[in-house]
């Protein structure tokens, strides 16, 4: 299959999917004993959805490689693309009903990779409906999934000329001063209203919809953040900046960002260009 097939098959993959994951949540909200490889409880709802996308995406004829956040390392699925999932995004979100989602970035290289090597990177929402977001040689495109099967509702997506939310993790005294005085710059902007949910492709799609600013900076307990590169970061900045947005690391697009290995931390800024340009001017 040419590449543009297979990153459609990947896609068509997570979307007919998502079904059987949202079905699944009511019944694994427990917690396992299991951690994942960047420390995190595993939810049995994390474990089912990353079983179930490991054998149907490795299954996909073009895809090599499968890796996944709840997974030490990537495993070999034949000759072809790499797939990079966060099955589960949000999963402590699950308790309290709140928005979840599923992440994918389809790579051309072997993982850890740059952003730079992604030819396709997705997102499914669990929200009030599901939806997809879909970026693609530069073009986005927002789908409703039903029963499945994805119908384009918005094509050719772009965030907004104004933007209007902002949404930042992390605790307000673990930010370090430069990005707290951003913060602090942002939160005075009186067009600029808070949305944070506590997971980032709720938080993401909301800056899709209505323009803004999401970041889970650097800490200084955590100068590397809390998301993942190749599993958030990069699927996210490949998304926001096919939608005529910017990501970065807080010196340069995230699709930049050399990875150091498979689960490497990064702090992550995405949203309208202004905004992210005007963030690295503060934190450089
Ligand atoms: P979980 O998957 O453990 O809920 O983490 C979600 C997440 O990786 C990302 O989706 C959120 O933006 C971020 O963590 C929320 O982190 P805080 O709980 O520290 O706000």
């Amino acid at each position: 299959m040419d590449r543009a097939t297979v990153v459609d098959e990947v896609f068509e993959t997570v979307a007919s999917t998502a079904p059987e994951v949202r079905a699944a949540l009511p019944g694994r909200r427990t917690e396992t004993e299991d951690q994942n490889p960047s420390g995190e409880l595993r939810l049995a709802a994390d474990d089912y959805a990353d079983e179930l996308l490991e054998e149907r995406l490795g299954a996909i004829s073009g895809v090599g490689q499968y890796a996944s956040e709840e997974t030490q390392e990537a495993v070999d699925t034949g000759e072809g693309l790499a797939v990079a999932v966060d099955p589960l995004d949000g999963s402590s979100n699950l308790k309290p009903n709140n928005t979840m989602g599923t992440i994918v970035g389809v790579y051309d290289a072997p993982l850890p990779a740059t952003g730079r090597e992604l030819v396709g990177a997705a997102y499914v929402l669990y929200g009030p409906i599901t939806t997809m977001a879909a970026a693609v040689e530069g073009e986005v495109t927002e789908y409703v999934v039903t029963d499945g099967e994805r119908e384009a509702v918005r094509e050719e997506l772009t965030l907004p000329d104004e933007p209007a939310i902002y949404g930042f993790g992390g605790r307000v005294p673990d930010w370090p001063d430069e990005f707290a005085a951003y913060a602090e710059e942002i939160e005075s902007d009186e067009s600029l209203r808070l949305r944070y949910g506590g997971s980032m492709i709720g938080d993401v799609n909301q800056i899709l919809t209505y323009g803004g600013v999401f970041a889970y900076p650097a800490l200084e307990s955590a100068p590397e953040g809390k998301l993942r590169l190749q599993f958030e970061g990069n699927p996210v900045g490949y998304i926001v900046e096919a939608a005529g947005g910017r990501s970065s690391d807080g010196e340069r697009s995230l699709l930049d960002v050399e990875p150091d290995d498979l689960h490497g931390r990064v702090p992550v800024h995405v949203g309208s260009t202004g905004l992210i340009d005007r963030l690295e001017d503060a934190l450089n």
